[in-house]
C-alpha cells in the first residue's frame, strides 16, 4: 500500500475478489502492510533500547511489516540503510539520525522516489524541510534548561566544596548529534543566570555508561575542585558514578549529578541519592510514529513538528514513580 490512489485499487481488488466468492483474507494479507523502513542510531543507552522495543512493539500493533536496521552509531549505516529502503520501495521511512548533518543527499532520493521521511527522535540540520514530512520527538534545548534551572536553584548545596564557585564538568553526548549539541546550549543558556556556576571542562562520552566513566576518570586527574557532574544521558551518569566511587568519593555527595532521560538504571540511582536530578526524555516514541505514518500515508495534514511532553525527577520523586515505570 503506498498512497491513496493505491489503497483505491487494492480495495477494488477485494471487491472483485468477495464477487468471485474468494475471502477477504486474501487481499487483506501481508501485500497490504504499511511497510515502514526504520533506520536505529545503535543500541548505546538504555534509553535507545527503550526506543527500539517501543517501535518494534508499536508497528507490531499497528499491523505494519516493520524492516529495522541498527546503524551502530555509524551515520554511513544509517545513510545505507535508507538507500536499501528505498530501492526495497518501503512505503514510508522512519529514521533517528546520528548526527545533524550530512544527509540532504540521501533524503532527495528518497523524496525522488516518493517515499514519505518521517525523523523520529533527533533532528537533521537542514535548509530544505521539505525533505521529511514531520519530526517526533523531545525538546532538547528545552531539557538541557531544566538541568540549568535545577541547578541555578540549587546553587548553595551544589558548591560542595564551599569556594563560592560552583564548577561543573560536562559529559557530552555524540558530537554533532542534536541533543548533544542542543542540552549543551539550553543549560549553557539557564546557568548564565549565575555568574558563580561555570561549566570548566566538557567532553563527549558518546552516550555510552563506558564513555562517561573514561572521561569522568580524566576530569577527576586533570580537574581541581569539581562541584557538578551535568551528564547529557543517564547512562554517561552511571558511568560516572562509577568512576567517582573508584576515587573513593560519594556520588551525590561529594560531586552532584544531573542527568537526561530517566531510564530505570538512571532513576534506581536517583532513589538511592547518586544522582541529584533527573530531566525526563521519553523514549516511548512508537504509538506516535505508526499514527503519524498513517496519516501521511493517508495524505493527512500532519504538524511540522511534534513535541515529547516531559517531566522532571528528584530524588523523592523518583522514589514514588519507580515502582510504575516502564522502561
Ligand atoms: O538521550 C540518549 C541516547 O537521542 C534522545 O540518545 C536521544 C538520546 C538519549 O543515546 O540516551
Amino acid at each position: 500500500m503506498v498512497k491513496k490512489t493505491v489503497t483505491a485499487a487494492s480495495m477494488l481488488l477485494v471487491s472483485v475478489a468477495a464477487l468471485a466468492g474468494c475471502s477477504d483474507s486474501d487481499a487483506s494479507g501481508d501485500d497490504d502492510k504499511i511497510v515502514m523502513g526504520f533506520a536505529q542510531v545503535g543500541a548505546e543507552s538504555g534509553w535507545r533500547t527503550a526506543n527500539t522495543e517501543s517501535i518494534k512493539e508499536s508497528a507490531e500493533e499497528a499491523g505494519f511489516e516493520l524492516k529495522f536496521s541498527d546503524a551502530q552509531g555509524k551515520q554511513e549505516n544509517q545513510i545505507k540503510a535508507i538507500r536499501s529502503f528505498i530501492q526495497q520501495k518501503v512505503d514510508v521511512i522512519a529514521f533517528s539520525p546520528v548526527v545533524e548533518t550530512g544527509w540532504d543527499a540521501v533524503l532527495q532520493e528518497a523524496k525522488r522516489a516518493n517515499i514519505p521521511v518521517i525523523l523520529t527522535d533527533r533532528a537533521v540540520d537542514s535548509e530544505d524541510t521539505s525533505l521529511y514530512e514531520t519530526f517526533l520527538g523531545s525538546d532538547f534545548v528545552l531539557e538541557g534548561e531544566k538541568a540549568g534551572e535545577w541547578l541555578v536553584e540549587n546553587a548553595a548545596d551544589s558548591d560542595v566544596d564551599g569556594d563560592g564557585d560552583i564548577n561543573v564538568v560536562q559529559l557530552e553526548g555524540t558530537t554533532g548529534a542534536a541533543p548533544a549539541i542542543d542540552r549543551a546550549e539550553g543549560f549553557a543558556s539557564a546557568i548564565a543566570a549565575d555568574p558563580a556556576i561555570e561549566v570548566t571542562a566538557s567532553q563527549t562520552g558518546d552516550f555510552t555508561r563506558d564513555g562517561g566513566k573514561q572521561v569522568m576518570e580524566s576530569f577527576l586527574n586533570s580537574e581541581d575542585g569539581i562541584d557538578v557532574v551535568f551528564a547529557h544521558n543517564d547512562d554517561m551518569g552511571l558511568g560516572a558514578i562509577e568512576a567517582i566511587e573508584a576515587a573513593g568519593l560519594e556520588p551525590g555527595v561529594d560531586v552532584k549529578i544531573i542527568t537526561v532521560d530517566a531510564v530505570h538504571d538512571g532513576m534506581e540511582a536517583l532513589a538511592e541519592g547518586k544522582i541529584n536530578f533527573i530531566v525526563e526524555c521519553n523514549p516511548l516514541l512508537g504509538p506516535q510514529l505508526m499514527e503519524l505514518a498513517e496519516q501521511v500515508l493517508d495524505d493527512e495534514e500532519v504538524p511540522e513538528r511534534v513535541v515529547t511532553e516531559e517531566t522532571t525527577f528528584t530524588q523523592e520523586q523518583a522514589i514514588e514513580v519507580l515502582p510504575d515505570r516502564k522502561y
